[in-house]
């Protein structure tokens, strides 16, 4: 049995791309959400993985914590372009984006935390925070213009890159981040997109409230 342990989906970024990567590829894998906050979660993140953070993914006597991680295995476990696109130089674009998303946009993610189901004033523009905002605009525009063709997605389908910039348009959202041209039609696409609205009704119905600025690092 595999089994993905995620944060509360309002609020866990890093949950939520782990789970709509596992999600898309069809693995069949059990989900179990852990509210970040509760000593309950710590404990049980204590006995499984020996760190506190999550997506945790547990699979036989295998851990694999960190979105990324379980991001790739996922992928070795599934048909090529469950993930991945199947073009060698869209994948390497998709994994490069991935990273930069991982380890980058510090600003967005300080001041502009997830928060799926509120509406919230739009933060002062720091120059970080207008500089990462510039950046999502030129991938996702620029991404699109160059490789999106046969589909509403960065690399045409859905693929995990799009995984890892929806937790970013849905901060658009919450955040009311006015986007335009290629960029907003984008944003618009991964809102619609099933998975998507999947988590969304999941973050609706979560009981848990917690200031998702206190919710370090995102
Ligand atoms: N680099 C990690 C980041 C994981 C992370 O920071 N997760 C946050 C939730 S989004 C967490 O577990 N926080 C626990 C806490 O704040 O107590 C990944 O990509 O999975």
């Amino acid at each position: 049995m595999t089994t993905l342990y995620l944060g509360n989906l309002n609020y866990s970024s890093w949950s939520i791309r782990a789970a709509l990567v596992a999600r898309a590829s069809g693995l069949e894998i059990e989900e179990t959400v852990l509210p970040i906050g509760e000593q309950s979660t710590y404990d049980l993140l204590d006995e499984v993985t020996g760190q506190h953070r999550v997506p945790v993914l547990v699979t036989d006597d295998l851990v694999i914590h960190d979105s990324l991680a379980i991001t790739e295995w996922i992928s070795e476990q599934v048909a090529p372009g469950k993930v991945w696109p199947t073009d060698p130089t869209k994948r390497a674009r998709a994994r490069s984006l991935c990273a930069e998303m991982h380890a980058s946009f510090f600003d967005l993610r300080s001041w502009m935390g997830v928060d799926i189901r509120s509406r919230k004033p739009t933060p002062d523009m720091t120059p970080g925070l207008r500089s990462d905002i510039e950046r999502i605009n030129q991938i996702w525009t620029t991404t699109r213009d160059s490789f999106g063709a046969g589909g509403a997605f960065l690399f045409g389908g859905w693929s995990a890159a799009d995984a890892f910039f929806m937790p970013v348009a849905t901060r658009f959202r919450t955040y009311g981040v006015a986007l335009h041209g290629v960029s907003a039609e984008y944003a618009a696409s991964v809102l619609q997109h099933p998975l998507t609205q999947q988590i969304e009704a999941q973050a609706e119905a979560e009981p848990w409230t917690q200031d998702p600025l206190n919710f370090q690092p995102k």
